[in-house]
């Protein structure tokens, strides 16, 4: 096994006629040029990763998927980092995917954080993966998930996925996770504290990291705040209070706190066995899979030449505005599946 698998972002060239059962089935067993094939064809959304997601699905479900996300340059992928080199110590396998905000292929922020799990390198229980957050027309969330189920299945027990807190589609990511960590660093002034509360929403842990740099403890303070002030507002009659989240402190750099987030992070691991299928969470996860792929069936059916003729017969009509938008996706609708719709 090459050492660099440990960050096959690339994933290697698909061999021409790449089974996806088979490539899942050898994913399983630990070989990692198949496991990065698989992930290459989930980001690509080839026919290939049909087949192997329906191949790993079953296998699925074990893992626990933490999301990491806030600023940029909090330090999640150091945290991230320290998070792995301590579970690794640990003796659980990792699996990293990073979502990528800025670069398609390769970019700086990329470059660094190979850099930073170069320690990795050779270590068979760490894969790490890259994703570019543009381009994912179904979107950024299914495939992210689906990225992770296939880290899951091939028997990694902690995956973290790590994106970049700016953008809708990249905190659904995170938030998609069992367990959502939220990332703040110190800083005065409150000029962001708008961003932060959005952010806070999807937090099932808050870290302030850099808590070697002055205000550190203010700045975990004032986020408590924030979180009471919010669970204040979010009580409703007859609903069970939703859980605060933790605030912790950490210097991602050094290891400090990270053993303490850790714990917390399997504090708030979902039980094993039928009641974590039924959790929230997994239920937003799966619901955010099959609209995808009822998403992508419903487009693939348009494309079809018998429907298609129909279907650019009503576009033009919504176009010339004879027709509106919902009239012509009901007609649609009742074409394609009757009685539905
Ligand atoms: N002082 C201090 N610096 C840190 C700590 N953690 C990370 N850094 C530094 O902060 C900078 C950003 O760290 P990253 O881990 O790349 O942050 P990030 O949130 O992943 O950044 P993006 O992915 O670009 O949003 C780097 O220079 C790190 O070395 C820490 O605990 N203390
Ligand atoms: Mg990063």
């Amino acid at each position: 096994m090459p050492t660099s698998a440990a960050t096959a972002d690339s994933g290697g060239r698909p061999r021409d006629g790449a089974d996806g059962a088979e490539l899942a089935a050898a994913a399983m067993t630990g070989d990692r040029r198949a496991l990065a094939r698989v992930l290459t064809a989930v980001e690509n959304r080839t026919s290939v990763a049909e087949a192997a997601l329906r191949a790993l699905y079953p296998r699925a479900g074990r893992a626990h998927l933490v999301g990491v996300t806030g600023p940029p340059g909090t330090g999640k992928s150091t945290l991230v980092a320290a998070l792995t080199r301590m579970a690794r110590a640990a003796g659980r396998a990792v699996g990293v995917i990073a979502v990528d905000p800025s670069s398609p292929i390769t970019g700086g922020a990329l470059l660094g954080d190979r850099v930073r799990m170069q320690e990795h390198a050779g270590d068979r229980d760490v894969f790490i993966r890259s994703m570019a957050a543009r381009g994912h027309a179904g979107g950024l969330a299914p495939t992210s998930i689906a990225a992770a189920d296939v880290l899951d299945a091939a028997g990694f027990d902690l995956v973290l996925i790590e994106t970049v807190g700016t953008g809708q589609s990249e905190v659904e990511v995170a938030a998609a996770a069992d367990t959502t960590v939220v990332l703040e660093a110190p800083e005065s002034g409150d000029e962001v504290q708008a961003i932060k509360a959005g952010l806070l929403e999807v937090a099932d842990i808050v870290v302030v990291n850099k808590a070697d740099r002055p205000g550190a403890g203010r700045t975990a303070s004032h986020l408590r705040a924030m979180l009471v002030a919010a669970a204040a507002r979010s009580v409703s009659p007859g609903r069970p209070q939703p859980k605060r989240p933790e605030v912790l402190l950490t210097t991602a750099s050094t290891g400090d706190g990270v053993a303490e987030l850790l714990a917390a992070l399997d504090r708030h691991r979902p039980g094993p066995g039928a009641g974590r299928g039924a959790s929230e969470r997994a239920l937003v996860r799966a619901e955010a899979q099959v609209s995808a792929v009822l998403g992508t069936r419903l487009d693939a059916r348009l494309r079809d030449p018998v429907v298609r003729p129909e279907r650019d017969r009503l576009v033009a009509e919504v176009a010339a505005h004879r027709l509106d938008p919902y009239t012509a996706a009901d007609a649609l609708l009742a074409l394609l599946a009757p009685g539905v719709g």
